[in-house]
Parts: C-alpha cells; structure tokens; sequence
C-alpha cells in the first residue's frame, strides 16, 4: 500500500477526491473520484445536496484501498459563503440553501441601514457580494429569526463536512473571512459586527488556521473504510487553496478560472483604501495570514449555464472550437451585471441584454459562447486595470490556474487583450493546495516557499505570448 494524503476539493460545479504523495521531490496526483456538484430547487429555494455530497466523499474515501493506496491525512475544501446550522442535537435547521438563492435580495440595503458600508469594509476588508454569509444570514433573521433563536452552531460547508468526519466542531480561517464577519485586523469572529446586526455569538467556532489538525475519524467511519486517517484542515475555502499552488507570484495576476474567474495578486496585508472600496476589490484571508486582494468576475458559470440551456448537446471543448469558428461577431455584455447570477435562461438572458443594447443578437451556440468568453475577457481587462491603478505599477504576466485554465482559445485572447503572458495551468490547482497544506502540516514540506517550488516542478505551465499583429 502506498502512503498519500487526500484531497476533497468540490466546487460549484464539480467535485473531486485526489490522492498524493511525493516522490524525488515532485507531487504525484491520483485521482481517485470525480462528481458533479449542482444547485438543486428545494422547498422553492436553491440548494445544495450536501447528504449527496458526503455520500460521494465517502465514496471516494472507500476507492483508496482497491487503488493500492493508503491515506494518511484528508483535507477538504468547497466553494465559499455558504453554511448550516445545527440545533442543539446537531440536526441542520434548514435546507442547505445556496448563495444564488434570492433569500438575500435586498439584505445588503438592510446591513447597510445598521452599519454604514464604508465601516464594514474598513473592519473586514470583505468585497460587497449580494450573497456574502452576512446577507444571507440576516435574512434569516428578518424572514425566520425562530431558526437564529434554535441555533447552536454554525459551520461553513467544509467546516460541516469536518464534523459530520471528526464529531469536531470548527471554523476554518479563510472560509471564514469570506462571511464578511471576520476582522481583517485581529482575525476574530468581529463581536461589534455580530451585535449590531443581532446575530448571537454563541453559535460562532473558535477559528482555526489552515495546516491545523482538527482530528481522526469518528470509529463508525473507522469500521466503514477500514482505515484511520488525520483530518487536516486546508485553506478550506477553495479559492484559497488555489492561490497556494499558483507556482510564482512574482509580477503576477492570477486568475482562478472555474465556475468564478477571481482576478488578482496576494497580499501580506490588507489593502481597505477607498479606491479599493469603489472598486469592490476584497481582502480574503490566506494561509500564514497572507491576503487574496481579487474581485469576483461571474465567470465559467456563465458558459456553464449556456451549456446546459443547449441540453448539454455540446461539451465544454465543443462550445470552445464553435466560438473560435465564428468570425466577425464583436457583441459583449457586462457579465457582473447580477442579471447573469442566476437567470432563468443564460442564453436568452445574453440575447436580451445585447437586443438592449443595440447591439447584434448571438444566436448560434458558436456566437454565444464567443460573446461570453470576449465579454469575460473584457471584465479581466478591467479589473487588472483596477489593481495596475491601485498598486501605481503594471503586472507582467497573468498566471490562469483552475478547471478553465483548458480553454486555449481563451488564453490566448487574455494574452492578445492585456497585452501581458499567460501561464495556464496547473489545472487541479484548489486540489494542489490543498494537498500542499497537508503536507506542510505533518512536517513533509516546510512552507509556502517550498510548496510553489515543487508545484512548480510537478506540473505542467503552458505559456501564451500576446499574438504581434502586423498591419
Ligand atoms: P469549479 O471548481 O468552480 O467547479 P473548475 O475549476 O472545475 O470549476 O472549472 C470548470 C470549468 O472549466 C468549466 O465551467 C469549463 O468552462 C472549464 N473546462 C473544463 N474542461 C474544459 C475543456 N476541456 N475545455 C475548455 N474548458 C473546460
Ligand atoms: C469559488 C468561490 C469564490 C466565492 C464563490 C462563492 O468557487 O469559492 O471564491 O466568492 O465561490
């Protein structure tokens, strides 16, 4: 049996269980099980089938040993913002709503009348997104506050996954400062935030770092696999654990392409100016308090959605090679317009917002696709603009790491738009970092430094040169 760690790393739109270990230096990568992740309507609400889910992690954990591998640690991470709550007899108090739901329309103008933006920026370095876990749970509180009252614990969705393996019950740190309820200065659960909104305290875990071992596994899960193993906190939030294995950071914007493009460089500080404020850039706590200052671009999903409005006839590769088949049709849309965060329809939603806008309607899969992947590009454009301006210096490469770092075709138009390189990959960059953090906290690797340079070893990077156009 060979000796790993494991990685669970599920994202808005798939999931994952990667075995590794490390040999002469570079990381080996097994992937073990692969799921699909969706929103689902429940009850009318979005959802999540987090029952599902843990089903699925369970049975990627039970593959290990008929793959001759034997895991010694698991970590897992998810997409950000979402959470449950359990009552007193650690039963979940709601359905496992997820962040597209509309529970939070209008929640943010609500926060806003009890505390004034500008503070909770200044006190948690958070962007204001509709969906953030302050919005939603404030909803809670005006719509339900009976489910608030019952509450005995909250625990983001890696943090449940933890308990439902461990019985232990904890915060992890940079899935927590994505609440917007985390002090960007002490790294605390912000008590004044908690109270000025009526939210009790009490339901808040102490906050854990990533590289802590929170446990072993329960003993009925022990007699299930078969096996023991540590559970290791990553950087939970996924976006986190991805920015851990971008290779080299130096003069460099990341993009973490998945089901959201988050676009910008890390941080040993927080940056809260009001230029930052304006441009809705956050702060995202790191590993080794490091910060992510990025913005949320909306991303694959965008293509996601246009995917399956066209029944899933045809596959992400497909819709790629359609789009760079069309020539001359130049129509983009704003794709952080919230019209595009959950649509009935994404590609009627697209058609109408350029009939709008006078501009010609996408009407083959193959002009559909290009108009997302050009409108995409240009909300880049903008936002590197945005931190060139905000750190009064140009960035030379852009490092495109996650699921859509595949899509050439997209690269290459980064590359020719911004002018700058792009390095693409590596691909299960989340899973990478997670893998990395568990590693640094049994001893096997000493630190981030270490980590980027067998990451950078380990994986293949292929680079995109801007296209020198001659006349
Ligand atoms: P998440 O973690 O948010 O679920 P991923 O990092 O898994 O997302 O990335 C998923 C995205 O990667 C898809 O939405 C798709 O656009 C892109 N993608 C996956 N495979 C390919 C491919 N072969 N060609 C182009 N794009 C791809
Ligand atoms: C990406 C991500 C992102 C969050 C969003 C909710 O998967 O975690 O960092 O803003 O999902």
């Amino acid at each position: 049996m060979k000796k790993c760690c494991l990685a669970v790393d599920i994202g808005a739109s798939s999931g994952r269980l990667i075995a590794s270990y490390l040999k002469n230096g570079q990381l080996k990568l097994n992937e073990i099980h692969r799921f699909e992740n969706k929103i689902v309507r429940k009850d009318d609400q979005f959802c999540w089938e987090l029952d599902r889910l843990f089903l699925e992690i369970k049975k990627g954990i039970k593959k290990c040993q008929g793959k001759g591998l034997k895991p010694e640690s698991i970590g897992i991470d998810t997409w950000a913002v979402d959470f449950i709550l359990l009552d007193d007899n650690e039963k979940p108090l709601t359905n496992s709503v997820a962040y597209r739901d509309s529970r939070t329309d209008g929640m943010m103008d609500e926060v806003f009348k009890i505390i004034m933006k500008e503070r909770l920026y200044l006190e948690t370095g958070i962007q204001f997104q509709k969906f953030n876990t302050i919005y939603q749970l404030y909803s809670i509180k005006q719509n339900n506050p009976e489910i608030l009252d019952k509450a005995a614990s909250f625990l983001m969705i890696p943090d449940y996954f933890n308990y439902l393996l461990t019985g232990k019950k904890a915060n992890e740190y940079t899935n927590a400062t994505s609440t917007q309820l985390v002090n960007a200065f002490t790294k605390k659960w912000d008590d004044e935030i908690l109270d000025q909104l009526g939210i009790k305290k009490e339901i808040f875990q102490e906050i854990h770092n990533p590289k802590t071992v929170l446990g072993t596994l329960k003993e009925d899960l022990v007699e299930e696999f078969g096996f023991d193993m540590k559970v290791i906190l990553p950087a939970t939030h996924d976006t986190g654990s991805a920015v851990i294995s971008v290779p080299e950071l130096d003069e460099t914007i990341y993009i973490s392409s998945g089901t959201w493009s988050l676009i910008g460089v890390e941080n040993y500080f927080p940056i809260c100016i009001t230029k930052a404020l304006d441009y809705n850039f956050t702060n995202e706590g790191g590993i080794d308090y490091r910060y992510r200052f990025l913005k949320n671009i909306m991303g694959l999903w965008m293509i996601q959605e246009v995917k399956r409005n066209y029944q899933d006839q045809y596959s992400f590769a497909e819709l790629v090679d359609l789009a760079r088949q069309v020539q001359e049709f130049t129509s983009t849309v704003n794709v952080d317009d919230p019209r595009f965060l959950k649509p009935e329809n994404m590609i009627e939603e697209i058609q109408r917002y350029c009939q709008e806008t006078n501009q010609a309607i996408p009407t083959t899969p193959g002009e559909v696709a290009k108009c997302v992947y050009d409108s995409l590009v240009c909300s880049y454009q903008q936002a590197i603009n945005q931190i060139e301006e905000i750190f009064e210096r140009k960035f030379e490469k852009i490092n495109v790491i996650g699921g859509g770092c595949q899509n050439e075709m997209l690269n290459q138009l980064i590359a020719d738009t911004t002018k700058k390189v792009v390095y693409a990959g590596p691909i299960e960059a989340t899973a990478i970092g997670n893998i990395v953090s568990q590693l640094m906290a049994v001893g096997e690797i000493e630190d981030i430094n270490e980590a980027r340079t067998i990451v950078k070893h380990s994986f293949e990077v292929k680079k995109f040169s801007p296209s020198i156009i001659t006349a």
